[in-house]
């Protein structure tokens, strides 16, 4: 499971609805072009949280039919509704994904307690390993070493989706669970949490961005850190520019300039304007 994970955006049509050959296109584009080790599905770059259950299901058949076995699958399948992810865990077990991720609970600023009481639960109900998804910047959910600790304690809870820029946490973590998978989620500090040897990685960028993730992984590994680093600032350049204007639409307008229809984002995200659109273009050229 270690490696290399785009969190896969997805396509959507006008209305909203998800765009079946769209969403074929960008796992193909994931697999030939950005050569990814797997695909991280439904998570925030695929706009998971605003999209219905049966639109996630339709998301996880589609990017699994695609794939088939070609690359390493996880689904994330967290959401408010318990019952909602414990169903979405078992549809996507079923499907075969290798494993689940659940973002940690958010909005009612539950205790610790509550939220280890969350994962044991759809673990009890799933017959497959879970990767913590822990984003604070977005959940408002911060847990210290001590509480990653006692999730770890659970023998489903192989890992976490490390997106924080904490990398005091993230090397005790890495000191204490050196049997645990630690995948970096943020793009742009790729090569800080390879050099403190990370198992992976799962971003957005690698969408499209994936073969420079993949030199700045293997480069930092080997210990080549002055080259890495060159690379990871191109890399942030790129990032900068495409945060600038409009991360996820951005990003689906580099898509489609390769040919992929990559389709909108659904509402509240608002559209890229003329001016955004021709930016995006101009974001792909320059550097990919
Ligand atoms: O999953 C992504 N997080 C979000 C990871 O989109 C919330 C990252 O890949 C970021 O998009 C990326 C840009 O900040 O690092």
């Amino acid at each position: 499971m270690k490696g290399l994970y785009s969190a896969l955006m997805c396509s959507f049509d006008e209305e909203g609805n998800v765009h079946e050959q769209g969403l074929r296109e960008i796992v193909r584009h994931n697999i030939d072009a950005s050569k990814v080790d797997g695909l991280y599905v439904n998570g925030s770059t695929g706009e998971n949280f605003l999209i219905s259950k049966e639109q996630k299901k339709q998301v996880f058949e589609i990017v699994k039919d695609e794939a088939g076995q070609e690359v390493k699958l996880i689904a994330q399948i967290g959401a408010l509704n318990i019952d909602e992810a414990i169903e979405l865990a078992q549809f996507a077990t079923t499907l075969g994904y290798h494993a689940i991720s659940a973002v940690t609970p958010f909005y009612y600023k539950f205790d610790f307690e509550e939220i280890k009481d969350y994962y044991s639960t759809i673990l009890e109900q799933v017959d497959n390993n879970l990767i913590i998804y822990s984003i604070p910047a977005l959940t408002g959910v911060n847990m210290d070493l001590e509480q990653f600790g006692e999730l770890f304690e659970h023998e489903k809870v192989i890992g976490v989706k490390f997106t924080a820029p904490d990398f005091f946490l993230l090397e005790r973590i890495r000191h204490a669970f050196p049997n645990k998978l630690i995948y970096s989620g943020f793009d742009e500090m790729l090569l800080s949490a390879s050099v403190l040897n990370v198992d992976g990685a799962i971003g957005s960028t690698f969408n499209v961005n994936g073969t420079r993730a993949r030199q700045i992984f293997e480069l930092a590994q080997s210990g080549q850190i002055e080259e890495a680093r060159e690379i990871q600032r191109v890399t942030n350049d790129f990032i900068a520019e495409v945060s600038d204007n409009g991360l996820y639409q951005t990003i689906k307008e580099v898509l489609k300039s390769k040919g992929v229809n990559a389709g909108s984002c659904r509402k509240p995200m608002k559209s890229l304007t003329d001016d955004g659109i021709a930016k995006a273009r101009q974001i792909a050229e320059k550097y990919l």
